[in-house]
C-alpha cells in the first residue's frame, strides 16, 4: 500500500481524521505515534518528532497494565493501548492517490480491515 500510520500533527489534519474515523464503521483506530521507546514521552513514529499538541481523553495516557504504548483515536480524542491490540487504521500517504481524502498534502484513509 506504500503508506504509514497516520500522524495527524495539524489540528486540521486531526479534525480530518476524526471525521474520517467517524464516517468508517468503526469508533477506534490507531494512528501513529508511540511511547515505547521512553514511558511517557509520545513522539510519531516515523521520524521520533515529539507531540506539539495533544488530544488526550480524560485520565489518558495511563499506560495500562504497564503495557499501553501506541496511540489510538477513539471518538475524537486519545487514548494509549497495548501495540498488540487489533484494531483497524487511519494511514497517510504523501503522494497524490485520487481514491484517498485529502487534508492540506496529507493523505489520509481509514482501512475497514484490522491491521
Ligand atoms: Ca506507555
Ligand atoms: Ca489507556
Amino acid at each position: 500500500m506504500g503508506g504509514n500510520l497516520a500522524e495527524p500533527i495539524t489540528k486540521e489534519q486531526h479534525a480530518f481524521q476524526k471525521e474520517l474515523i467517524e464516517q468508517s464503521a468503526f469508533t477506534v483506530a490507531w494512528l501513529g505515534g508511540t511511547d515505547m521507546n521512553s514511558e511517557g514521552n509520545w513522539t510519531w513514529a516515523d521520524c521520533q518528532r515529539p507531540f506539539t499538541i495533544t488530544y488526550w481523553g480524560n485520565g489518558e495516557p495511563n499506560n495500562g497494565a504497564d503495557d499501553e504504548d501506541c496511540l489510538v483515536s477513539s471518538g475524537g480524542s486519545w487514548n494509549d493501548l497495548s501495540c498488540s491490540t487489533e484494531l483497524q487504521c487511519v494511514c497517510e500517504k504523501n503522494v497524490c492517490m485520487k481514491t484517498w481524502a485529502t487534508a492540506g498534502y496529507i493523505y489520509f484513509k481509514v482501512f475497514l480491515r484490522l491491521c
